[in-house]
């Protein structure tokens, strides 16, 4: 049985040097008791079926902690997570938490919660800042790592042929950590042979309608695609609407290869509508948790924690689909 390794068990990979816990917004650290503290959290949106199963998830760990977790969506607009983060750091929270929606442009928002004393913990997505003393923990996946997944599972399906194989590439939010790092470690892997070629990439950010819209133009100007590689199961679901409806079959005519594993995307692949999926787990709640308790605890946090994620065949995901959470 794949299981995801949380921080809490021993299987997380923990990189990086010990980040030094800052104070709290209203202690120098010390411990407090969960029903003391409060942390100020800014979430991406509402765009995919992993962002509501990772709002969900953080959501219940903090409630079952005791620990009192203010929530914003900022719907996928940077300037409404600075506006989310400025407000936090008026109330004096003693953390704050959140999932950038793109990489660049926290330096001074960060830098002025670092002066208020309040630590940050990024979740899910990095940041681009060189200054790593603006955030105290890093918690997520390795982007580059999922596409590099996705490209090892391609060069694998076609290693015994020479033909060409041509592909399109739905790409997540411009600008964030997991499309350039996604795009990165499929192009890392799929140099080495050059009958692989992207011949369109085009951003659907994240989103069903995204990449429905996307495929649709796809199928008009590139009717000869082999594979379409989606960053999230969202925009998969949403090319095989499109190539259904121009009469094709998905995973058969296009074969198409996403990441994340959320339910609906597992579905489509036990349907052999999708032909590979790498997972991204969006349950990170507990683990948020327990960084929250040793930041305000003033102990040390790792600085880097990746938790360890698999990916899924059509028949994996036919066996794995009943125990899924999310
Ligand atoms: C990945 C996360 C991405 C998911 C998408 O950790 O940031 O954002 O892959 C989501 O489904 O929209």
């Amino acid at each position: 049985m794949k299981k995801i390794i949380g921080l809490a068990a021993a299987g997380a990979l923990l990189l990086g040097l010990a980040g030094c816990a800052g104070g709290g917004g209203s202690s120098e650290g010390g411990a407090k008791d969960p029903g003391d503290i409060i942390v100020g959290f800014s979430q991406v949106g509402a765009e995919s079926g992993w962002r509501t199963a990772n709002t969900k998830d953080i959501q219940s760990a903090f409630k079952d902690a005791g620990i009192e977790l203010k929530f914003s969506d900022a719907q996928q607009k940077q300037e409404n997570q600075i506006k989310a983060i400025r407000s936090y750091i008026q109330q004096g929270v003693d953390v704050i938490a959140f999932s950038p929606v793109v990489e660049s442009g926290w330096d001074s928002v960060l830098k002025e919660a670092k002066d208020a004393g309040i630590p940050v913990v990024l979740t899910d997505r990095a940041v681009d800042s060189a200054d790593e003393s603006l955030y105290v923990s890093f918690l997520g996946s390795d982007f580059v790592e999922e596409g590099k997944k996705a490209g090892e599972w391609l060069t694998e399906e076609y290693k015994d042929s020479s033909d060409p194989v041509k592909i399109y590439q739905l790409e997540g939010t411009t600008g964030a950590a997991p499309a350039i790092d996604r795009a990165e470690g499929f192009a890392d892997v799929i140099k080495a042979d050059d009958k692989f070629e992207i011949v369109g990439s085009q951003t659907g950010d994240f989103t069903r309608a995204g990449g429905k819209q996307v495929t649709e133009a796809m199928l008009k100007s590139n009717p000869d695609v082999d594979v379409i590689y989606a960053h999230n199961d969202d925009m998969g679901l949403g090319a095989i609407e499109a190539i259904e409806a121009a009469g094709l079959k998905p995973g058969v005519d296009i074969k198409i290869i996403t990441v994340d594993a959320v339910k609906d995307g597992m579905q489509a692949l036990a349907d052999g509508k999708i032909n590979y999926i790498v997972e991204c787990s969006p349950l990170l709640g507990s683990q948020l948790v327990d960084i929250v308790k040793s930041v305000v605890a003033g102990d040390d946090v790792e600085k880097r924690i990746i938790t360890e994620e698999t990916t899924f065949t059509q028949e994996e995901a036919v066996e794995a689909l009943p125990d899924r959470k999310y």
